[in-house]
């Protein structure tokens, strides 16, 4: 037989003599263990394999001294059935493995789950078999196995890592890993142990280790963050909360951002003082509750780094409370990564185990280990003998268990390692393109190990086994994920990113643990409940980034991308839509203005700046109210005149103000914001030439502002920025004053209507079309558009000050800022663009609302600071005002 034909059928001859599944899954964790029992429910014959010889996952390997969880165990628990939840009494706050094991065994029981497991039966190979639609496993142990799906319950934290140090195998002692921990009793008595890592497994097995051991040596790499764990019973304020409304507290669990029902914090940073900042704090450090430490001290604590670095602080603080030896305290206090970047551990007695005499830190940021000999460690400053060396070094996570541990093969003998070879790609972190058929649980592109993990399991396998129960239902047999689809998570994945700390950490989490491997942010950071709300999405728009096949069945291509919004401003819309608000034109200009007043006044305050002052200027035709927002920097500084949005109708000088204080920090610039006179008591051109009168009257009163004499700038956001760019026209032709720079954001540059973002965009975006009109009607009689004080489109566009133009991609103005800027670099002016992704119109100005806006307001600082010519200032040093 020629070997194409061998190779064509072999698949099909191993699968001779296989177990014949509908389902198969690898692992016999929490999330293999729930699988098989919903599987089983939903008519499917299934079965789980796992390498282990009982159940328990992660919690059968990880048995070393002190292991525990470190989500409270009544929310880190099975929510699927509530005869399950009485039956079971945790009896601590943060359960011991044996304890977490007796359960998942107790769980495997009472379902009678165990004859469906193989155990002590490793993959060695899963194959698409293209002509059968079936999966092929071959075992380590005992008959393949052929399946139509194959899920992977592997876990994220079940491939340990390799040590990566010379010489382990010379060594002559006792090695351990923690992660493979063995099941007879380990003695440590009277020994000499060193400790390698100081991560969750080195803090909560090195104070007893220490209580054991003759001398023990801990090496560590990188501080981590700790917190007391105060375990004991269960704190009897979240019992009662619990038992109270047990289906409630589980369904606001589902929805929450991390898995715990706590409620969203509001209050900001900023908002509140020394005092009761550290208030908040000594609460949480007495909680001893990591959920309740990463969400509730202030909202900005998880996505700001000067919000984030008061946290890091006060941990330090407490570190340098317990730990007597200032040099060991030091050592042991993280300065290279935000608090909460990496998971931050929950200790008992981890730092006061330092002050034992028994006890040495070996700094490795000091003296790096040269290599492991056959009596003990050796590192560039000394030489430390050890009976035994203990490896609480990590795991190769998220991917590892996937990837590494046996090869994958989907359409077209495609490998995952090689679908991978540049980091994982998925779609919603459960499947991947080119390997139908297969399922992740809790793998990368997934919350998983940002979220409780028990909350996301269920969330996970009640998805997978839903839609296999649909698609059987449908006649389908195959579902496989589109490239698009696949693509925008990884977009919407980086998006996300960019909302919290978690990729300033090189940590597990991004892949830097473990060298060679490729970098990124492999969680979901978008929060649980969001993430929650995309999968129904998926589900409610027909599948939608899914092709599938079946038999008898006309193939189903959904192709298409679930989430194109940025994340942040996906959440501030749903949150619009549920308010169920009126549309603005319909209340009336005084009624829309009351509204608007209103809704202003919960946003979160702007931050603080050197100074804000009132004042009168001189308008048009009368004076004017504006407001300055000054710099803590010494000055004198540049000035620039803003122009607030709202459609020449609605806000006033102070209604951007959140907008103008952030501006005013990162570019070090007086911002004086122009209460210019609104339609329909002053109709065109009253609000445009208001702007050129204002901008005359700030530059020849430059100095008595305090500001730098000599040109301004001027900057304003959607009619805001109509009468900026009318203001430059204006300057131009009428001898001054002189102009240094425009940053236009979401301008109103043209009267016309029949751009494509107006028909993109006509509704669901805030900004509608409907309104837009409306706005246009108030304003301007239709004889008066065309009017380049109106339209500036329309004007001569030569001899403009340079532009910085923000557009916003769901925006019905988008078309007519980029056109604008078109206009502008073909009329000679120096212009810049930037075209904002995922962005609607009001995503820059809601400052502390939508986090993502603040890459593209760095970029009109910066564009500010150059058209001023001042150095252009980094990031970080903002935050020394
Ligand atoms: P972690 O959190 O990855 O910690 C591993 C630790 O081992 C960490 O301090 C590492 O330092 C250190 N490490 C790793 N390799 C080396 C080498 N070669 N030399 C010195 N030090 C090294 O794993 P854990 O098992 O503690 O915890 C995993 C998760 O389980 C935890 O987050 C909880 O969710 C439960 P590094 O940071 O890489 O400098």
């Amino acid at each position: 037989m020629p070997e194409e034909m061998v190779a064509a059928r072999a698949p099909e001859m191993a699968s001779r003599g296989a177990q014949q599944v509908d389902v198969a899954v690898v692992g016999a964790g929490f999330a293999g263990l729930y699988l098989l029992h919903r599987l089983r429910k939903a008519g499917f014959t299934a079965i789980a394999l796992d390498s282990a010889n009982d159940v328990g996952g992660t919690w059968y390997w990880n048995r070393y001294p002190g292991a525990r969880c470190d989500i409270q165990t009544i929310d880190y628990s099975y929510t699927f059935d509530p005869e399950l939840e009485s039956a079971w009494t945790w009896s601590e706050k943060y359960a011991t493995q044996p304890e977490i094991l007796r359960y998942l065994g107790f769980v495997a029981d009472r379902y009678d789950l165990r004859h469906d497991i193989r155990f002590g039966t490793k993959v060695t190979a899963a194959t698409w078999d293209e002509t059968a639609d079936r999966w092929l496993l071959t075992t380590d142990n005992g008959a393949p196995v052929s399946c139509r799906h194959y899920i992977m319950a592997t876990g994220c934290l079940s491939a340990p890592k390799a040590p990566e140090i010379d010489g382990v195998k010379d060594f002559k002692g006792e090695v351990y890993f923690t992660g493979r921990w063995p099941h007879e009793e380990v003695k440590l008595a009277g020994k000499r142990v060193a400790v390698i890592g100081t991560g969750s497994s080195g803090i909560q097995s090195i104070p007893l280790i220490a209580e054991q051991a003759a001398h023990l040596t801990v090496f560590q790499r990188t501080a981590s963050f700790a917190l007391p764990a105060h375990n004991g019973p269960s704190p009897a304020d979240r019992v009662t909360l619990l038992e109270q409304d047990r289906a409630a507290y589980r369904e606001q669990a589902r929805w929450s951002l991390v898995g715990v029902p706590w409620p969203q914090q509001t209050d900001v940073s900023w908002q509140l003082s020394d005092a009761e900042r550290r208030e908040r704090f000594e609460k949480a450090w007495a909680a001893g509750d990591l959920a309740y430490i990463l969400t509730q001290l202030w909202a900005d604590q998880g996505v700001d780094i000067d919000g984030n670095a008061l946290v890091a602080e006060l941990v330090r603080e407490k570190i340098r409370g317990i730990v007597k030896d200032p040099e060991t305290a030091a050592a042991l206090s993280p300065h290279d990564h935000p608090f909460g970047a990496k998971r931050p551990c929950l200790d008992t007695n981890y730092y006061a185990t330092y002050n034992r005499p028994n006890v040495t830190l070996v700094n490795l940021r000091q003296e790096p280990i040269k290599a492991i000999t056959a009596s003990g460690i050796v590192t560039d400053k000394r030489s430390v003998d050890v009976d035994v060396i203990v490896f609480a070094t990590g795991f190769d996570a998220m991917t590892g268990a996937i990837m590494a541990v046996h090869p994958i093969t989907g359409r077209a003998g495609k490998s995952l390692s090689s679908a991978w070879a540049q980091g994982p790609q998925t779609y919603l972190g459960l499947t991947v393109a080119g390997f139908p058929n297969l399922f992740m649980i809790t793998g990368p592109g997934s919350p998983s190990v940002l979220s409780n993990m028990a909350v996301s399991i269920e969330q996970h396998a009640d998805w997978v086994v839903d839609r296999l129960a649909a698609m059987r239902e449908a006649g389908f047999t195959t579902i496989d994920a589109t490239e698009t689809a696949q693509a925008a998570w990884a977009q919407h994945m980086a998006d996300c990113s960019m909302m919290t700390l978690h990729r300033l950490a090189n940590t597990w989490y991004t892949g830097a643990n473990v060298p060679g491997k490729a970098q990124g942010v492999m969680p979901y950071t978008g929060g649980l409940g969001p993430y929650r709300s995309i999968c129904n999405e998926v589900v409610s728009r027909g599948m939608l980034g899914f092709k599938l096949t079946g038999p008898n069945v006309p193939e189903q291509v959904n192709d298409g991308e679930v989430v194109r919004l940025q994340p942040d401003v996906r959440l501030v819309l749903g949150m619009l839509a549920e308010m169920n608000l009126p549309p603005i034109e319909s209340l009336g200009a005084q009624g829309a203005r009351d509204f608007v007043n209103e809704f202003n006044k919960g946003r979160p305050a702007g931050r603080p700046v050197g100074e804000v002052g009132a004042g009168m200027l001189q308008g048009a035709d009368g004076p004017l109210p504006y407001r300055l927002y000054r710099p803590a920097t010494p000055g004198p500084h540049p000035i620039v005149v803003y122009f607030h949005g709202g459609g020449w109708v609605l806000g006033d000088e102070l209604s951007d103000d959140p907008f103008c204080r952030d501006m005013c920090r990162r570019t070090g610039m007086i911002f004086v914001s122009v209460g210019y006179r609104h339609a329909p008591e002053h109709r065109f051109p009253a609000a445009a030439e208001d702007g050129y009168a204002a901008t005359r009257w700030i530059a020849e009163h430059a100095a008595d502002l305090g500001g730098k004499p000599g040109p301004v700038l001027v900057a304003g956001w959607s009619a805001g920025a109509n009468i900026a760019t009318v203001t430059c026209q204006l300057a131009r032709d009428r001898g001054g004053p002189q102009i240094a720079g425009q940053l236009l954001v979401c301008p109103v540059t043209d009267c016309r209507f029949d751009r494509q973002s107006y028909t993109d965009n006509a509704v669901g975006y805030f900004l509608t079309r409907a309104l837009m009109f409306w706005f246009w009607d108030i304003y301007c009689s239709p004889a008066d558009r065309t009017d380049p004080r109106a339209s500036p489109l329309r004007g001569q566009l030569a001899g403009l000050p340079p532009a910085f133009v923000v557009t916003c991609e769901f925006d019905p103005l988008r078309d007519e800022g980029v056109a604008y800027a078109e206009a502008l670099a073909a009329a000679g002016v120096p212009v810049r663009q930037l075209q904002a992704g995922g962005h609607f119109h009001s995503s820059f100005v809601m400052v502390d609302v939508v986090i993502t806006g603040v890459s593209g307001r760095l970029q009109m600082a910066e564009a500010l600071q150059r058209f001023a010519g001042l150095q252009v200032t980094p990031p970080h040093a903002i935050a020394a005002e």
